[in-house]
This record gives structure tokens, sequence and C-alpha cells, in this order.
């Protein structure tokens, strides 16, 4: 008698490689130091610092400066000229009564020229805050009045008998 032995052998070839990966958690074990996560943010949309000379700024009304001046329309780039001219008696505010350009941006160095019309009656150039330039009072066509800017600032200047008028102006020296 011959039994057979159907021994199966089970040989599966268990492929026992696992290939356990123990791949060490790449993420999240590191140091999770900043908590609100470093997100400098960076809106800038209400900013608006007085250092940076945005487009936005230059229609800058200078705290209430030129509300009464119907005839400022932003600040007149003239940097890098040696002279500049301003038009006193130029039409605006009614009448003669403005300064053409109203507000404008020089660099240091410049030379501003105050150019009188002869229109609209008596006029002076005087910085507002401090006095630091004063034109005489004069209707005379073709008179000129010039200051120097040679610190960086804002000045504000009026035509005294003007001034309610809204005859009044800005030298912006960056
Ligand atoms: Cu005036």
């Amino acid at each position: 008698m011959v039994e057979m032995f159907s021994r199966r052998t089970f040989l599966r070839s268990t492929a026992a490689t696992a290939t356990i990966s123990l791949l060490a958690g790449c993420s999240g074990s590191g140091g999770d130091t900043g908590s609100d996560g470093g997100s400098e943010n960076g809106d800038d949309s209400e900013s608006t610092t007085e250092s940076t000379p945005t487009a936005e700024q230059e229609q800058a009304s200078f705290d209430g400066w030129f509300d009464r001046t119907d005839n400022y329309d932003g600040v007149h780039d003239k940097t890098d000229q040696d002279s500049v001219t301003v038009t006193v008696g130029a039409e605006g505010n009614g009448g003669g009564f403005a300064f053409e350009p109203a507000a404008v941006k020089v660099s240091p160095g410049t030379t501003v020229v105050w150019e009188w019309t002869g229109e609209g009656g008596t006029h002076n150039v005087l910085e507002r805050e401090n006095g630091l330039f004063e034109s005489e009072l004069t209707a005379e066509e073709g008179f000129t009045f010039e200051y120097t800017f040679e610190d960086a600032g804002e000045y504000k200047y009026v035509c005294v008998p003007h001034e309610t008028l809204g005859m009044v102006g800005v030298v912006v020296v960056e």
C-alpha cells in the first residue's frame, strides 16, 4: 500500500519582506516654535505712514490744508530741478487768488521762484508755521520772490490777504 501523503507543503513564499519603512516622522516632530506662525502680515492697505511717498499719498490733503483750495490737483513732481516756478495770482478760488501749482515736490537745494501775474490784487508768500520765508505784499506783474529749500520737510505757505479764500500752497522737499 502506498499511501500517498499528499503533503501539502505550504511553501508559500511568504515574502515576509515586509518593508517596514519606518520613516521617522519627517513632519510634525520638529520643534513647532512660533505659535502665531511667522505670517508677517503684508497688508499695507490702510497704513499711510508719512515716510513712504506712495502715489496715493501724493493726493494727500496735507491735513486739510487744501480744503478751500479749488485749484489743488495733487503734488506736482518737480524733483531734480535747480529752479521751480510757482505762479502767484493764478486763476482759482473765485478769481486770481491761487498759487499754481498749489503743491510741488522738489529736491533739496532747489530754489522755488514765485512769480506774480498781476491778477487778483495784492498777494504775498508767507511760510505759515515759522515764518521761514516771507515776501512783500505787492500786486506788481512780474514781481518775483524766491527761496532755496535745503532741508527735507513740508513747507506750507499762504497769501495772507487771500488765505481764507484758499490761496495757500505747499512745498514738499524730499
Ligand atoms: Cu493773494
